[in-house]
């Protein structure tokens, strides 16, 4: 084999030029990727031998797409496109031989060529979307031409792969191979010769487009569609944007469109902050003194303590994934009444059509209830999910140190207490780690990882691969106070009950941030969660909330009871309700505050400012490994919008000098609480930021 570049090779094997990819660990096109291609197509169909030209990767994927660590810099020649259009424009057929993932300019590339054949567990995609962009290399002009606009749209603008066998019924692939990938590619090329097949360029392809022409109603109920889960998001409307060109405009001309869309998401600051949380969420995974080959325990079977709230959807995860998992609960009734959500939870999903009723019930049959603490013995991880009062979480760990089996992980799905003092109720408290979910279990991704004092390294690795066996996001964190996330939130939560007292209403505070991209805000989240159980945790800390203890004591404990914050009609929608402004009014009064009308933009500063000096804190106390750990934290726990990065991203976006200065004017006015945290200080000394340096 020939190096075209360090990361391109070319052979020629018989009639067929092999045209290798080696650039790990994904093949992204970075420059040199990019080069070897278009020098080594240009000598395989210059090469009067060769009457096909093979183009295949080394290691465990095709290209996974451009190399994003390129973007943000100054382009290096050659340019995608030129390299596309030498493919498609090549003399002699060039197949694409696809293993592992093809995506993004990955799978443009394999659309350029006349051909493309795949292994049976390849996945082809155009996740663009997922950084804040489109795809760029043709992706929205090619692909809506082979697979049918519909198609195409969900594809583009939901970002998710395919499979090899629905791509070869949707024509995106020509034949699905077994075996070495490489001498299968080889043997169709051959064959397409031997046949004298066309050389099929997409690019000429229209009857899929046609049939769309005309019909903008397509685009609109499409729109509608996606409307809830892409608002804020830049990419997806320009995306859409692309596919409407592929239709009306011929294929040079939507060519053009397509570069004029993408150099807009290129430059804008959702797909800046979309690319950062997308190395953020991998170095999350990431831990200093654990390295990546620390044994982890196999887990063959799980046990949950406690089926309430959370108990439920946790012990839904590991059935989703196969694992059978035995629930513990105190008493029958509340068993039963525990395991009725999760069968409802399950028929809602099935209801949408994400989940047929066969998988139900495989699901529900792994899932097993029971009174008897003596069930659990054969778990390989317990999590406890029980009352929130610490005298029951020793007392339940107690009884798990003396039944679960030597090597089982002991996990709380704690939201506060003392990782530390509840392991000191077992004799194995290098078994014990905090692992704690979030709200609804069964749908949060993120888990909050807990490592205590004597917390062992297997014990660590094994929380963090089981987290992600069952489709979670796990970050470490340290023991304090609500470990990151609930910290922060407190802040947050602190300010957002002083502006109720001080002038804005809960909707209004609630709108400031759904606006600025949370699914929902503060007040309408206590509701979710559960107002009694903040109010167990502030009665066990003697602490107050003036209008929260108001609402608790006239049993408004949120959604759970139809009424918190808001009021709650049959299809679970919020609503204002008058009695709870009136309860406001009186506490106000109460406690001699003067009502005054409090603006957006102070409301916005007030819940994040707070939130971002906590998460300085939380650095410096070395509770959190680094700043993007708490992005990701907020990201996949507290519903903070990805486009936005994450609360430390965000403030550098917004500039530390402008935070502190902030900080230090409540200082003023309200005492310490306003602090501005030392990390923070230092960093507006050095000029540099949380995650920019
Ligand atoms: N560029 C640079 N580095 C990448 C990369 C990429 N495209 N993809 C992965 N990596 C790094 C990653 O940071 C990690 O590094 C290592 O590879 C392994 O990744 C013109 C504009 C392919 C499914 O969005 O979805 O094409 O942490 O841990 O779980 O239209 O990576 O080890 O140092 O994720 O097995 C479109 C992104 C780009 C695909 C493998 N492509 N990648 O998952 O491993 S934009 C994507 C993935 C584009 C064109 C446009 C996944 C994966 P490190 P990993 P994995
Ligand atoms: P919950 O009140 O809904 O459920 C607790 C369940 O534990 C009840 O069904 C109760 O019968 C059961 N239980 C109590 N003692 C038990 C024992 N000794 N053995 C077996 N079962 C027992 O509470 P929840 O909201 O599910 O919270 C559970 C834990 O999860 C708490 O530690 C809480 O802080 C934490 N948490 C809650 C949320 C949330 O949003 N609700 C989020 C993250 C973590």
């Amino acid at each position: 084999m020939t190096a075209i570049t360090r990361s391109v090779g070319l052979a020629r094997r018989g009639r067929v030029a092999v045209l290798t990819v080696d650039n790990p660990p994904v093949n992204a096109l970075s420059q040199h990727v990019r080069q070897g291609l278009r020098d080594g197509v240009k000598q395989a169909a210059a090469d009067a031998e060769a009457a096909a030209i093979v183009l295949v990767c080394a290691g465990r994927t095709f290209i996974a797409g451009a190399d994003i660590t390129e973007f943000g810099k100054p382009l290096a020649e050659p340019g995608l496109h030129e390299v596309l259009d030498l493919i498609e424009g090549a003399p002699k057929p060039v197949v694409a031989a696809i293993h592992g993932t093809a995506l993004g300019g990955g799978l443009e590339v394999a659309l350029a060529c006349h051909y493309r054949v795949a292994g049976k567990t390849a996945r082809l995609g155009l996740p663009e979307v997922r950084l804040g962009l489109l795809p760029g290399a043709g992706g929205t002009q090619r692909l809506p031409r082979v697979v049918g606009v519909e198609k195409a749209l969900a594809m583009i603008v939901g970002g998710d792969p395919i499979g090899a066998s629905e791509a070869l019924k949707d024509g995106l692939v020509d034949e699905i191979v077994d075996g070495d990938l490489t001498a299968a590619a080889m043997a169709f090329a051959e064959k397409i010769v031997a046949e004298r097949r066309p050389l099929k360029k997409i690019r000429d392809l229209d009857e899929k487009l046609a049939a769309a022409r005309g019909k903008p109603e397509v685009f609109a109920s499409f729109r509608k569609s996606v409307a809830r889960q892409t608002r804020g998001f830049r990419a997806p409307e320009r995306c859409i944007q692309c596919v409407e060109a592929a239709v009306n405009l011929p294929f040079d001309r939507g060519i053009e469109r397509e570069r004029e869309l993408f150099l807009d998401v290129l430059s804008s600051p959702e797909s800046k902050a979309q690319r950062y949380f997308f190395f953020a969420e991998r170095e999350a995974a990431k831990i200093p003194d654990v390295p990546a080959d620390t044994p982890v325990r196999e887990i063959r079977a799980a046990a949950v303590i406690g089926a309430g709230t959370m108990g439920g959807g946790i012990a839904m995860n590991f059935a989703n994934v196969g694992i059978p998992v035995t629930v513990v609960e105190v008493a029958r009734e509340a068993l039963d009444r525990g395991l009725a959500v999760v069968r409802k939870n399950y028929e809602t999903t099935a209801a949408k059509g994400r989940l047929t009723s066969q998988d139900v019930e495989k699901r529900l049959g792994l899932i097993r209830g029971t009174t008897e603490f003596a069930a659990i013995a054969d778990a390989d991880i317990v999590v406890e999910a029980v009352f929130e009062e610490m005298p029951i979480k020793k007392q339940v760990f107690a009884r798990l140190d003396a039944v679960a089996k030597a090597d089982a992980l002991l996990a709380t799905n704690t939201s506060t207490l003392d990782v530390d003092e509840i392991a000191s109720a077992t004799a194995r408290p290098e078994s014990v780690i905090g692992m704690h979910f979030f709200s609804p279990a069964n749908v949060m991704r993120l888990v909050e990882v807990v490592r205590a004092a004597k917390t062992s390294k297997t014990a660590v690795a094994t929380a963090m691969s089981a987290s992600r066996r069952i489709q979670k996001v796990p970050v470490l964190v340290g023991v304090c106070f609500g470990f990151v996330g609930n910290r922060m939130l407190e802040e947050r939560g602190r300010e957002a009950d002083k502006l109720v007292l001080e002038g804005a209403l809960p909707q209004q505070i609630d709108k400031v941030l759904y606006d600025f991209g949370f699914p929902m805000g503060p007040f309408a989240m206590h509701d979710l969660a559960g107002l009694d159980v903040s109010w167990r945790i502030r009665k066990g800390l003697g602490k107050k909330s003036a209008v929260a203890d108001r609402l608790c004591e006239l049993g408004r404990f949120g959604q759970k009871t139809g009424a918190g914050y808001y009021r709650y009609g049959a299809d679970r929608a919020a609503a204002p309700d008058p009695e709870v402004e009136r309860i406001i009014l009186e506490a106000s009064s109460r406690l001699g505050i003067e009502r005054r009308p409090i603006a957006d933009d102070e409301i916005l500063a007030r819940l994040l400012y707070p939130m971002v000096n906590e998460g300085a804190k939380i650095l410096d106390e070395k509770i959190a490994i680094r700043a993007s750990d708490i992005d990701v934290i907020w990201v996949y726990g507290y519903g903070w919008p990805m486009y936005r990065g994450g609360p430390m991203f965000w403030a550098d976006q917004v500039g530390l000098r402008t935070i502190r200065d902030k900080l230090l004017e409540w200082q003023k006015h309200e005492g310490a609480v306003w602090k501005p945290a030392p990390r923070l200080e230092r960093l507006v000394a050095e000029g540099k930021g949380f995650v920019q340096s």
